[in-house]
């Protein structure tokens, strides 16, 4: 019994990759490069994207992953940056993460032609998004001091899965009984070649160096380090 839900898992996790790779394939040919941007809910990916994009001076599109509603994506559309919305409530069984299909049912929506760097905010979840290749090049997430300082050692796949961690809402740090060094050594401990930049939405502290780690992600001359991957989890798409 247990052995046949892991072959199914195993199955599924196939079948998404070659989805994965047709997409990236997509990517490629039309000089795109794609972030996967994922966090547990309210961590502030799409603050801080709304602070992190002005001024990027690249040709930047999001596509935007929510289970239900258009508020995220209303909310960086009026960045005048062009938007793309994934509901996985309209078709995808209300799934808590994009997959590569989901991305693919979305590309024709994407306007690649007019793109440098796609980024897309993943559903809200700490678990599922990490499992699951969409055909990006490079995979980053958000976790707030507000969140503790024990989430790498809990959700350790997600931390694995991604080569820089925005350490989000630093201006609360005052009002939190919050050990940052901590942390960091819980970060280093599930992934050693891990990232990370300290950032207020709130403030635009470590903004500048986000868009920095953005500019560098959309330039096809800059090599994309291979985010560290957990055994289990697929291969990057290229
Ligand atoms: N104090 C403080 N609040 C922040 C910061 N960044 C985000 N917030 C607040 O945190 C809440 C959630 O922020 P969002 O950007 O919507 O978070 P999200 O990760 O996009 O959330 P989902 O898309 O629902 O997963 C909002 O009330 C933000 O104003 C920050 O740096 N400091
Ligand atoms: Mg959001």
């Amino acid at each position: 019994m247990h052995r046949t839900r892991v072959r199914i898992v195993a199955d599924v996790l196939d079948a998404n990759d070659t989805i994965a790779r047709a997409n990236n394939e997509d990517f490629e040919a039309a000089g795109v490069s794609v972030v996967n941007l994922m966090s547990a809910p309210g961590a502030g990916k799409t603050a801080l994207l709304e602070r992190a994009l002005p001024h990027l001076g690249v040709r930047v599109g999001v596509l935007e992953g929510d289970v239900q509603g258009t508020l995220d994506a209303e909310r960086l559309a009026s960045l005048h940056v062009p938007v793309t919305q994934i509901q996985t409530d309209l078709g995808f069984g209300g799934e808590c993460h994009l997959d590569a299909n989901m991305v693919r049912a979305a590309l024709p929506e994407v306007p690649l032609d007019e793109l440098d760097l796609l980024v897309v905010e993943n559903v809200g979840n700490l678990v599922c998004p990490a499992e699951f290749r969409i055909g990006e090049h490079r995979r980053a997430m958000v976790c707030s001091v507000a969140e503790g300082e024990d989430k790498p050692l809990k959700y350790p796949l997600m931390f694995r899965a991604c080569e820089l961690v925005l350490v989000n809402k630093i201006d609360l740090l005052p009002h939190l009984e919050y050990d940052l060094d901590l942390f960091l050594a819980n970060l280093r401990t599930v992934n050693p070649a891990c990232a990370h930049l300290l950032v207020s939405a709130r403030t635009g502290e470590g903004v500048e160096a986000f868009r920095d780690w953005l500019r560098a992600a959309a330039s096809p001359r800059t090599p994309a380090r291979p985010p560290a991957v957990a055994p289990g989890v697929p291969e990057p798409a290229r």
